[in-house]
């Protein structure tokens, strides 16, 4: 397969002034005439190149005239120079029933739907698919009655009718240009539930979710978070919608989590429907999140789209960090930081680390599917996100102004963006380009050093990249990093910063960054921005009165690794202490990781590894936090669950999964063991009878009672009954779920008898099905490995359903490390087996599933031998995607 850089980038040879297309749907084969108009964009008589693929042609026209001058392969069909000015006609013939990859025209649930980006209008015509083609779309949709009594497509609908035979059509047009990636077409047996929004200069939009009958009393959540999306982008961007309708779909078999369509956005149905029953608080705070992300891009992609995929995360890296922040407005700011933070960790980090490390804008890729990616969404974000705590609220706000008067209707690159924050607000940006162009986290290392005698505190921040593959070497980056000093008495010090370093107090200068959203009220903040450029720069704050413990990288300020030379006691000061919330958190999880290395060093030198008592004892301090009548709950829940596995795995230079996975337990017993009353008491408060809610502070209620169940059945006497009942008489599913979820960690009646009822109870629930089949898969016990077997044959099971796939598959490699990596390789067999049954049937998901083996070379020496022949089992696979290709070839180069 071809390797497409970046450097080689030529604008398009011709534009289209319009394209009109003509979809006649019929069961078994789908006619699609595309009637479009081009005009030469270059000075030569360069042929006209169309992109397509898997598709049947059936004639082509060139100014009305038939014609046979062209010549077609497998990807392409070229057309010898037609001239500055004409239209094509060509007729395509295509079979959305035996589209598995579930890219271009397909079906779900016997409904037709599209997934485009990125390439995937390819296989429903031929046309410039890339997204600086951009173009006004008109599309006559044509079904049967019966089967498809529900035509839609982009824009607003202009006309529709009757044909006869029992078929009818409907014709859409899209006002605003926009590239093939965001077309968008649906035809099935839906139902919808309706409202409808009042635009800030007083259009009225009307809105509809189409779901599949059954459904559409769990669409609720969806359209009230689609509103608050509208109404908060109106308040915080400025952005209004300009269309008269906005329509979802969701659909149950589909690769993403969603795709957003100029108004045709069609979703996963796991990111639509939501009641209580049926899904957990985790659940609605993702439909809520993706349903913003989605509508975002109506403007931060659609409306500004991207020159080229190189630029993906001009547009993603910018919606994530919107809705990230439309989640935090909407909820617990600080809650949602660290649950960024902890994704960006578990997910983000281990690419940046691996062998398919990227900057956010990659500068190569053979398959762009495999770039949509932890890198350029979530790291992307916080790039913009450096971006905002650079200017500040108010330039930052000007600067996105200045981005959309600029490019409406354009496609364009990440650099321009970058030129509009730099001549909007002046700030110099010059150097942090570098965050687009290297890959790999960079590593800070802090010192701080006190002159009592001269009232002086030095910091020395310095700084390292660490070499990514084709990036030896890195430069110095542009490094915010945000700065308290935090006195003996617990509160900040007010000091005289280092020259042209601004004190940004809380409340003062934004809400956003400068303050992680957890200071508590009764205190006075104080933090400075500090500019890291330099591969090592000292800080000095003069008028220190007493010797400060420095807090630093509040609000986890950049995607870094933050070394420092703080002693556990600072540690222990700050967590009780810092007035960002952030850093408090963060001290706890540092004091965890700490010590379980020591205990994960211990046991590899042939040791018996022990709790550290200090720990214990802090823990008990925050256990007395969270048993606070005016304790923020789910802030409680996050500081009282220890790092996950694969964040200890990240300390580690050679990971055994087994030891980690057998000191972290042993750190939850024993700490179950000594706060036994406390947690129990603890789950007692928060487990009130009362009637269901799903307000924030009910759901951090049963978030921090859920964690204490999951610390009570590590301790001794696991309280085995205690989740039974709770399982069975809980009234919402984040209960349900959490108690299946310990329970799914033992062996006997108990939990033999909850899965069967579970099944029983939301067989007519796929998504709740998925549950069933993820929380099996992620039991780190021992049978767990014959269960897989059997669950992969049961009748519920498909590969050609995404979610179902992920369920399995997914849950097991990624959230199952003891388990995945059985000393026998039979983990590694079963998701190879999966990948290789998948590599045709849907490559993208196969190459996704891929993920669990790319850290190879970290694993201890017999299982790097097995990943590795896993690896090559498949690369040695014939018809193999370049999908999978890639990314098996880059894993073992
Ligand atoms: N554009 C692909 C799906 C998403 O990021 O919204
Ligand atoms: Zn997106």
């Amino acid at each position: 397969p071809k390797t497409i850089l970046l450097k080689d980038y030529q604008p398009p040879k011709y534009k289209v002034a319009d394209v009109h297309l003509d979809i006649r749907i019929f069961a078994g084969k789908t006619l699609v005439t595309a009637t479009t108009r081009f005009t030469k964009n270059h000075d030569g008589a360069e042929p006209l190149v169309l992109n397509g693929e898997r598709l049947k042609l059936v004639s082509v026209a060139i100014n009305g005239a038939a014609t046979t001058n062209y010549t077609v392969d497998d990807k392409t069909l070229t057309i010898p120079h037609p001239g500055n000015e004409f239209t094509t006609v060509i007729e395509t013939e295509i079979c959305p029933e035996e589209n598995t990859a579930l890219e271009g025209l397909y079906m779900s649930g016997g409904n037709y739907c599209t997934q485009c980006e990125a390439e995937g209008f390819r296989t429903i015509t031929y046309f410039p698919d890339r997204p600086d083609v951009m173009t006004i779309f008109t599309t006559r949709v044509e079904g049967d009655k019966k089967t498809c009594p529900v035509l839609l497509s982009n824009g607003n609908l202009i006309e529709d009718g009757d044909c006869g035979d029992g078929r009818h059509y409907a014709i859409w047009h899209d006002p605003f240009p926009k590239p093939c990636y965001l077309f968008a077409l649906v035809a099935g047996d839906l139902v919808h539930i309706r409202d409808s929004f009042t635009t800030m200069s007083g259009r009225i939009v009307d809105l509809r979710i189409y779901v599949r009958a059954g459904d559409e009393n769990q669409c609720d959540w969806a359209m009230e978070s689609l509103k608050r999306s509208m109404e908060w982008d109106e308040k915080t961007y400025g952005r209004e919608y300009q269309l008269d309708r906005f329509n979802i779909v969701a659909v149950s078999d589909f690769n993403m989590g969603a795709m957003e369509n100029t108004s045709l956005n069609i979703f996963n149905t796991a990111l639509v429907l939501a009641r209580p029953e049926t899904a957990t608080d985790m659940d609605f705070e993702r439909v809520e999140g993706v349903i913003a992300h989605e509508y975002f891009h109506n403007w931060t992609g659609n409306r500004v789209t991207c020159r080229d995929w190189f630029q993906l995360s001009l547009k993603e890296g910018l919606t994530v960090f919107r809705d990230q922040e439309f989640t935090a407005d909407m909820n617990s700011r600080g809650v949602k930081r660290i649950d960024d933070v902890v994704r960006l960790r578990n997910m983000q980090f281990p690419e940046d680390a691996g062998p398919m490390a990227h900057p956010i804008r990659p500068d190569n890729y053979i398959e762009i599917n495999n770039f949509y990616t932890l890198t350029v969404y979530e790291k992307g974000a916080e790039v913009i996100r450096m971006q905002h705590t650079l200017l500040g609220d108010d330039k930052y706000r000007k600067a996105t102004d200045l981005y959309f008067d600029r490019y409406d209707g354009m496609a364009v690159t990440c650099d321009d963006f970058l030129q509009c924050m730099q001549d909007s607000s002046g700030v110099d940006l010059s150097q942090f380009k570098l965050w687009y162009s290297q890959a790999g986290t960079p590593e800070v290392t802090a010192e701080g050093h006190y002159d009592a005698a001269a009232k002086t505190y030095h910091l020395t921040l310095s700084q390292t990249v660490p070499p990514t593959p084709g990036q030896p070497d890195k430069k110095p980056m542009h490094i915010p990093v945000m700065v308290g000093l935090v006195g003996p008495n617990g509160h900040d010090l007010d000091v005289t910063p280092p020259p042209s370093v601004i004190p940004a107090k809380a409340g003062i200068h934004t809400n956003q960054t400068m303050d992680s959203g957890l200071r508590r009220n009764d205190e006075k903040g104080v933090s400075y921005l500090l500019e890291l450029k330099d591969s090592k720069q000292t800080f000095t704050f003069k008028n220190v009165a007493v010797k400060p413990v420095p807090s630093i990288l509040r609000g986890f300020s950049a995607p870094v690794k933050l070394h420092t030379n703080l002693s556990d006691d600072d540690y222990r000061f700050l967590m009780v202490h810092d007035s960002d919330g952030f850093n408090r958190w963060e001290s706890g999880q540092i004091l965890a990781l700490r010590m379980m290395g020591r205990m994960i060093d211990t046991v590899e030198s042939g040791g018996a590894a022990v709790t550290d008592p200090a720990f214990i004892d802090s823990y008990g301090l925050m256990l007395d936090q969270a048993n606070a009548s005016n304790a923020d709950r789910a802030l409680m829940a996050r500081a009282l669950s220890l790092p996950d596995l694969a964040i200890i795995a990240q300390q580690r230079k050679i990971v055994d999964p087994d030891t980690i996975f057998t000191v972290r337990r042993r750190v939850l017993h024993d700490l179950a063991a000594r706060y036994r009353d406390q947690i129990q008491a603890i789950y007692d408060s928060c487990n009130t009878p009362t009637t269901y809610s799903n307000d924030a502070e009910s759901a951090g209620r049963r978030a921090l009672k859920n964690v204490c169940l999951r610390l009570l059945m590590n301790g001794p006497n696991p309280p085995v009954s205690l989740a039974r009942q709770q399982y069975e008489s809980a009234n919402n599913m984040t209960d349900r779920v959490a108690a299946l979820s310990v329970l799914a960690e033992t062996d006997g009646a108990d939990r033999d008898a909850v899965f069967a009822d579970f099944f029983k109870r939301f067989e007519q629930y796929p998504l709740v099905i998925d549950k069933w089949f993820s929380l099996q898969a992620s039991a780190p016990i021992p049978s767990t490995l014959d269960r897989i077997a059997t669950l992969k044959d049961h009748p519920a099971f498909s590969l050609l359903n995404p979610n179902r796939v992920r369920s399995l598959f997914a849950a097991f490699a990624m959230n199952n490390p003891v388990c995945f990596h059985a000393k026998d390789g039979r983990g590694y067999d079963i998701l190879t087996n999966a990948i290789i049954a998948l590599n045709t049937k849907n490559p993208q998901i196969a190459a996704r599933l891929l993920g669990p083996l790319r850290e190879w070379r970290r694993y201890t020496p017999d299982r790097q031998a097995k990943m590795k022949a896993a690896l090559e089992r498949i690369l040695a696979q014939e018809n193999l995607s370049p999908d999978v290709f890639e990314i098996v070839s880059k894993t073992l180069k």
